[in-house]
């Protein structure tokens, strides 16, 4: 008998005998396990914070229900993840507005060039009206966004080749974005050459000089060791971006209410605490990089916004997200926009 057939017979015989052994859970483990897939080491501020609200979901649940972290995009890209999630095949993801994007268009309008100018103003944006009007859309895909996103950060852009003072110095340049039409459209607008490149990917093609720059906030140019593969780090800010904890309505679904809430209670909580944490690690990180050897530089905003006007970036996204949902970014950002 060839090891085929005896394996698909042991196999068959098995599946047709009862396991009761196999069905009936361990002492001790979950009756639920969500995973919760992303692209950042487990340093990351937002792995710290999703470890601390999985700790608390097991004890306020009496261990019925356990988060399992997945960091580093071990499940796969971000592309593969949202794919994942759509399915459910993954229960939950860490996923920026802006790569949500290619699914949900709406949801990358927080990452119009120079919307906002500070912390305090994303925050009121993203819990407030903003917010609320890219979650309503999420939902309409089955998925759901958890009340408070995380943060990601203001973006900064490296590279190898110079420092970037002004827009001129991104002419040709090869930069590295992630996969979403937003970043692509705006990196062209100001005179760059963007490939679409998921995170996981992005220390190797720093590396190798598939792309010569990159733009991402301190903490991932940290906490990714992107600074091994990159020289100069301009202090551009050019957007806020954060990610939304999407859970896949079916499977959250299957949680009796009261597990249910306290899942979604303590990642808000979690989400608060991160977005403390993260912003000090943004603004205090400047310091640590220089000293691993990133050359700072600070970036006049002006003419790169300038150059975005000129090449008809915000109104193209005006037209593209509608007037409805512009009016309520531009409120957001006081008067920010053009
Ligand atoms: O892919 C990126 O650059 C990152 C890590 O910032 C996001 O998830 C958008």
């Amino acid at each position: 008998m060839s090891a085929i057939t005896r394996r698909a017979l042991v196999g068959g015989a098995l599946a047709a005998l009862p396991m009761p052994a196999l069905l009936t859970r361990p002492a001790g483990a979950a009756e639920f396990s969500l995973k919760l897939g992303n692209n950042m080491p487990m340093t990351h501020p937002m792995n710290v914070h999703a470890t601390a609200a999985s700790t608390r979901i097991r004890e306020a649940t009496g261990g019925r229900v356990e988060v399992q972290l997945f960091p580093s995009s071990q499940l796969g890209s971000d592309t593969d993840m949202l794919t994942q999630i759509r399915s459910g095949a993954l229960e939950m993801f860490f996923c920026s507005g802006l790569i949500l994007a290619t699914l949900v268009p709406v949801a990358s309008i927080n990452g119009i060039g120079f919307a906002f100018k500070d912390y305090p103003q994303v925050w009121a944006a993203m819990d407030g009206k903003l917010g609320a009007l890219v979650r309503g859309e999420i939902a309409k895909r089955s998925i759901f966004a958890l009340e408070h996103i995380w943060d990601n950060g203001f973006r900064n852009v490296t590279n190898s080749v110079k420092p970037i003072v002004k827009p001129e110095d991104l002419a040709g340049l090869r930069i590295r974005v992630p996969v979403s039409p937003l970043w692509t459209s705006m990196f062209s607008a100001l005179g760059a050459s963007p490939a679409s490149i998921n995170f996981n990917e992005v220390y190797s093609a720093l590396q190798t000089h598939i792309v010569d720059a990159q733009e991402n906030p301190m903490v991932v140019i940290h906490s990714a060791k992107l600074y091994e593969v990159q020289k100069y780090l301009s202090r551009t800010k050019h957007m806020w971006d954060g990610y939304w904890v999407l859970a896949n309505t079916r499977a959250l679904d299957r949680l009796k209410p009261e597990d249910r809430d306290i899942v979604v209670r303590e990642i808000n909580q979690s989400a608060l605490d991160q977005r403390a944490a993260a912003e000090k690690l943004n603004n205090d990180l400047g310091k640590t990089l220089e000293g691993l050897g990133l050359q700072f530089n600070d970036v006049d905003p002006a003419p790169f916004r300038e150059k975005l006007i000129a090449a008809g970036f915000y109104k193209g996204w005006q037209a593209k997200y509608g007037d409805a949902a512009w009016s309520v970014l531009a409120e957001a950002s006081g008067g920010g926009l053009p």
